[in-house]
């Protein structure tokens, strides 16, 4: 043990001082920043288990949703402009998108596939500018307790 200490100290001492990082460099683009929301299907419920998801103005949203082992319901999530969940989720059935009319298809920002209990899926999409959106789970029935709101703030 008492070679060690001087050891230590040794080691201690020889450190220089860290430099500072230098300037970054770069000639391509930064990567976009990518912001992690999670939202999930609660339990058995046609609901959603947030009302509402909050992102940053910027960057791309990653947004995984999941659907719990206990669900007995397939479940999607759609990500539409505000006041446009009631038409998209009447132009969407549980298969995805069957046909939406050219209205509809401009109102969505992105969307998942459709999942089964247990499963999880992940989408990026670019993130709207700041305002408010809807999204909604477009399975038959399910949109009109199924949704919520993301809000995305503008950057500081
Ligand atoms: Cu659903």
């Amino acid at each position: 043990m008492y070679r060690l200490i001087p050891l230590l100290c040794c080691l201690s001492c020889s450190v220089p001082p860290a430099d500072p990082a230098p300037p970054a460099v770069s000639v391509t683009q930064a990567e976009p920043k990518i912001q992690e929301l999670t939202i999930a299907a609660r339990g058995n419920l046609m609901a959603f288990d947030q009302g509402e998801l909050r992102a940053r103005a910027g960057g791309k949203i990653r947004l995984t949703f999941s659907n719990p082992k206990n669900a007995s319901m397939n479940h999607n999530i759609f990500i539409v402009q505000a006041g446009n969940s009631q038409a998209v989720a009447e132009q969407c059935s549980a298969e995805g998108l069957v046909e939406p009319n050219a209205e509809a298809m401009k109102s969505i920002i992105a969307h998942s596939e459709t999942i089964g209990p247990g499963q999880k899926t992940t989408i990026e999409f670019e993130t709207p500018p700041p305002g408010r959106y809807e999204y909604v789970c477009t399975v038959r029935g399910h949109s009109q307790t199924m949704r919520g709101w993301l809000i995305v703030e503008p950057s500081p």
